[in-house]
């Protein structure tokens, strides 16, 4: 399939490139047809973008709310897995909004990263407190956080690392392929279909499925990212509406309208229930088992 060469220079100078090498992964999609870089396991070399990573001196956010029975059932697991896998060596910057506030499990952090806990009000339906994330985002980005960050990555936390997500993930804009989506014809990915949302596509819009569980970017792309989100559900809340995957929706309609400048294979977000596939070779997090119905009351 596709392989770009040029991968236009004018998209990567914001990108830490780590070397690409398109070309080892043949098999797969390793472009967009914007010209962004599609980057999966071997088509790119950790140690160049750490150092490109270290030459630049950056301070990387991650953000990671977890409220109600969240931070007692999956924020220790994904603390510790991060201090082993996300961007090791650089400077890191958790910002983890919690409630209960005493949740956040004590967890040994290396030199150069800090975990500064927020508080922030719990909602009272599980769509909103997703949803509310990127409101509180977008104000966090706005503040201390934007300030001392100069890429921030969102995640969600019921989830693990298991390999090295380093910085060669790291661009103006980071989109997330969604590990059970990646292989569908566009027609059938489930975006937001009600002409009267925000995130509404039409038939034959879409590049491809994004999931809402990995997003990033430079502090203003995020500005931009969560403004529009948090305006969409806005707008849908005034109108009796929610669409269809909440925030998700919403991101997605967002990067369609603003391509990301890099797209990050299903390897850096992959669920284990799917069972082995060939062309996922290293997974870089892992979802945990969903247990719905005993924690969505
Ligand atoms: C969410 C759903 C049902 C019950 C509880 C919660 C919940 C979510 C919660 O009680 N506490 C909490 O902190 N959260 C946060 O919201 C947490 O960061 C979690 O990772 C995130 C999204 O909820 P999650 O992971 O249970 O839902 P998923 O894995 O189906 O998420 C996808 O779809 C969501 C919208 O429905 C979001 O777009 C999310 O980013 C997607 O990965
Ligand atoms: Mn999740």
């Amino acid at each position: 399939m596709g392989v770009c060469p040029s991968a236009t220079m004018s998209q990567l100078r914001d990108n830490f490139t780590g070397a690409l090498r398109p070309w080892a992964r043949p098999e797969v999609l390793t472009c967009t047809p914007w010209g962004a870089p599609i980057i999966w396991d071997g088509s790119f070399d950790p140690d160049v973008a750490k150092q490109e990573a270290r030459q630049q001196n950056l301070t990387i956010g991650l953000t990671i709310f977890a409220v109600g029975r969240y931070p007692e059932k999956y924020l220790e697991r994904f603390l510790e897995t991060a201090e082993q896998h996300f961007m090791a060596g650089q400077s890191v910057m958790y910002y983890v909004c919690t409630e209960p506030p005493g949740a956040v499990p004590r967890v040994a952090l290396g030199p150069g990263r800090r975990l500064p806990v927020e508080r922030v009000a719990r909602e009272r339906r599980w769509q909103d407190v997703s949803m509310a994330r990127m409101r509180t985002l977008h104000a966090a980005l706005g503040g201390l956080p934007g300030r001392e960050a100069h890429f921030v990555f969102c995640m969600d936390v019921d989830q693990h690392f298991s390999g090295t997500f380093g910085p060669e993930a790291l661009a103006e804009s980071v989109a997330q392929l969604h590990s059970w989506h990646y292989h569908w014809p566009s027609w059938l990915l489930p975006f937001e279909r009600d002409a009267h949302s925000a995130a509404a596509m039409a038939w034959g819009q879409g590049d491809f499925y994004y999931h809402a569980a990995v997003f990033g970017g430079s502090v203003a792309a995020l500005r931009g990212l969560t403004a529009h989100c948090a305006g969409g559900l806005a707008w849908d809340r005034a109108r009796g509406l929610e669409a269809r995957w909440h925030d998700e929706s919403h991101l997605n309609k967002f990067f369609w309208l603003h391509k990301p400048a890099k797209v990050l294979s299903p390897e850096f977000c992959w669920s284990p229930d799917i069972g082995p596939r060939a062309e996922i070779r290293r997974p870089r997090l892992l979802w945990a088992p969903k247990g719905y119905r005993l924690l969505r009351n």
